[in-house]
């Protein structure tokens, strides 16, 4: 029997993509500072001049997917971090965004065979979203560890 499992030790040949929403950024650049805090403290060269890793913006989560694609097909990073927050209003548009999301994450993900880690916070209000992003914890630090463990994995099984 042979157990296998992703480390979270060993993350210096992992090329890392963040890709992170504009919208609501009051909440999803807290993510990303969560998210480079914890690759740094796990080995990871998060410095602006890294050749290990990108941070990549778009202008909102349900362009998330598309993005990520193009980045998972040029084959330069072994995982890539979605981040994301959408807050529900008073419109339908709250679920098109998300269901449209989440889909197409995991769609390009299966596809290219490169693990996505979904970062993308939907929440009833701006309250909670904030605190997931740092005021009580930061759920970026908890994708980064996804990443570290998902890159690993895949490098063992490829
Ligand atoms: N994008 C978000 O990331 N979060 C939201 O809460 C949100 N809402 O509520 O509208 C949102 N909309 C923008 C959307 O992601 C696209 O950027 C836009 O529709 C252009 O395609």
């Amino acid at each position: 029997m042979a157990t296998i499992e992703g480390s979270f030790t060993n993350a210096s040949g992992l090329r890392i993509a963040i890709v992170v929403a504009r919208f609501n950024d009051l909440v999803t650049s807290k993510l990303l500072s969560g998210c480079l805090d914890c690759l740094m403290r796990h080995g990871i060269d998060t410095s602006q001049e890294s050749a290990q890793m990108d941070v990549v913006w778009v202008p909102g989560s349900f362009e998330l997917p598309i993005v990520s694609q193009s980045l998972a097909r040029s084959g330069r990073y072994q995982v890539l971090i979605t981040l994301g927050a959408v807050i529900r209003g008073d419109t339908p548009h709250f679920d098109v965004v998300v269901s449209e999301t989440s889909k197409g994450i995991a769609s390009v993900s299966r596809e290219t065979n490169v693990p996505i880690i979904f970062g993308v916070l939907t929440t009833d209000t701006i309250q909670q979203a904030l605190e997931r992003a740092g005021i009580k914890s930061n759920l970026g630090w908890t994708y980064a560890l996804q990443a570290l463990e998902m890159g690993s994995l895949m490098h063992e099984l490829n």
